[in-house]
């Protein structure tokens, strides 16, 4: 049930003042100041407006046209490393300095615009888009080693072919279990659950909130926006995550 009330800004910066333990669940709305793209705004730069993700997002787009699906990921990597983290993410690694221990970051975002603005530790259940990895496990010795083939084109094992692929974790593909735990351990502990610029629609990740507030925590939604997730929240608050974050966390 989300209460409303006119201004939740004082109530929750009690909330997270008092909290032992703060969680911050975050899409890619987070990183939308920044000027990264999401994925299913209604602005014709969303990810999704422009290129189904099955083709783009996906192992079996991917062998069906490694050249598209690399090139689509060269031109979002190049966005990744020109951006720069916004107030939001500035706001969070401060209160991780101030309140070292008490602050998890789970992300659903490949960016590392968390890690650059003070949050090292921050989890990343859909991967790490800076990173490469092997399309298929190699089990060779000596293993697999990249050559790099037609430029626009993703380099390839010589020996056997092998390609390489963006370290993320696409659709129909398993998170990794460990950062999936973890995630899952932060929600069931929390006090205070901030769950700032996600649409909801991608799980398992989506189902953060709901076993946080199931746990006991006091669950806020960032966003400007209606999610597949305000049903979890306490409190939505409908602003950006730029704005918002810093008004919360100054001080607390
Ligand atoms: C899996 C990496 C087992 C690649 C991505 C139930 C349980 C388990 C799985 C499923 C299930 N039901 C369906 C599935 C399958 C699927 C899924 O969830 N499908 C959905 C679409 C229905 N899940 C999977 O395949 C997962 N794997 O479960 O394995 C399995 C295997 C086979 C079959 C079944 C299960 C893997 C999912 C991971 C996919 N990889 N990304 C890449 O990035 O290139 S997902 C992609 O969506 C991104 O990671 C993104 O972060 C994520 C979620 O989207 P959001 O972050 O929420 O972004 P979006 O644009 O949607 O929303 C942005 C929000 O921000 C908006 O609400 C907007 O209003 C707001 N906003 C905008 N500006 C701001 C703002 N907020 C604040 N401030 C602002 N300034």
């Amino acid at each position: 049930m989300t209460e409303s009330r006119d201004d939740p800004i004082p109530l929750v910066r009690r909330r997270i003042a008092s909290a032992d333990s703060l969680c911050v669940f975050t899409g890619a709305g987070m990183s939308a100041e920044s000027g990264i793209p999401t994925f299913r705004d209604a602005n014709a730069s969303a990810f999704w407006a422009q290129c189904k993700p099955e083709q783009m997002a996906s192992p079996e787009g991917f062998r069906a046209d490694p050249a598209l699906v690399w090139r689509w990921y060269a031109e979002r990597r190049a966005g990744v490393r020109a951006a720069q983290p916004n107030a939001g993410h500035l706001a969070l690694g401060d209160y991780a300095r101030h309140h070292p221990g008490r602050l998890t970051v789970v992300t659903q975002n490949v960016d590392d615009l968390h890690q650059r603005a003070g949050c090292p530790d921050t989890i990343r259940l859909h991967g790490d888009i800076l990173r490469d990895d092997w399309m298929d496990p190699c089990t060779k010795a000596p293993a697999c080693a990249a050559e790099h083939a037609v430029p626009g084109t993703p380099p390839r094992c010589a020996d056997c072919g092998n390609l390489l692929r963006p370290g993320v974790v696409w659709f129909g593909e398993m998170l990794r279990e460990s950062d999936l735990q973890a995630a899952e351990r932060a929600g069931r502990e929390c006090d205070v659950l901030l769950v700032v610029g996600t649409s909801g629609a991608v799980w398992p990740a989506a189902g953060l909130a709901g076993l946080a507030r199931r746990a006991g925590a006091y669950v806020v939604v960032i966003n400007p926006t209606d999610s597949e997730i305000d049903h979890e929240a306490h409190f939505c608050i409908a602003d950006t995550a730029a704005r918002t974050l810093p008004v919360l966390l100054a001080g607390t």
